[in-house]
C-alpha cells in the first residue's frame, strides 16, 4: 500500500533505524520511544491489525515475536526483561494501522498498561 508509512519503512522509501531484516519481515527503533529500548517489528506485507490475520499469518505472527526475543538479547534486556505489545485499533491505541510488534525495555514496566 503505498499510503502506508510503514510499507514505505519496509520497502526503503523512507529510512529507518533499522536493527533487523529479513524477506518478510523488518525491525527498527520507535521515531518516539516510550521506553530506553523501543522497537518495532513489522512484516513487510501489508497488514491493517491484528484482525486481519489469517490461518496462514500464524507463522509470521511467531516469527514476530521470535526476532523481538532475539533483539531483546541483543540490547540486553533478556535478563532485566521486557514488553511486548500489539495495539489494535481505536480502542486498543493504534495509531499506525500496518501491524507491529512493540518491544519496550530498559525501565520498569507498569501493570495494568494504561
Ligand atoms: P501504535 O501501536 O500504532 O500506536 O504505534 C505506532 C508507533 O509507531 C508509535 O510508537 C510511533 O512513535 C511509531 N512511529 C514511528 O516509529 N515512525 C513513524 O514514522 C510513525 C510512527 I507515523
Amino acid at each position: 500500500m503505498t499510503d502506508c508509512i510503514f510499507c514505505r519503512i519496509a520497502q526503503g522509501e523512507i529510512p529507518s533505524d533499522t536493527v533487523f531484516e529479513d524477506d518478510e519481515v523488518l525491525a527498527f527503533r520507535d521515531l518516539n520511544p516510550q521506553a530506553p529500548v523501543h522497537i518495532l517489528v513489522i512484516p513487510k506485507r501489508h497488514i491493517a491489525t491484528l484482525n486481519d490475520l489469517s490461518a496462514e499469518d500464524a507463522g509470521l505472527v511467531g516469527r514476530l515475536h521470535w526476532v523481538a526475543a532475539q533483539l531483546a538479547r541483543q540490547e540486553g534486556i533478556a535478563e532485566d526483561g521486557y514488553r511486548t505489545v500489539i495495539n489494535c485499533n481505536p480502542a486498543g491505541g493504534q495509531s499506525v494501522y500496518h501491524l507491529h510488534l512493540h518491544l519496550l525495555g530498559g525501565r520498569q514496566m507498569a501493570w495494568p498498561a494504561g
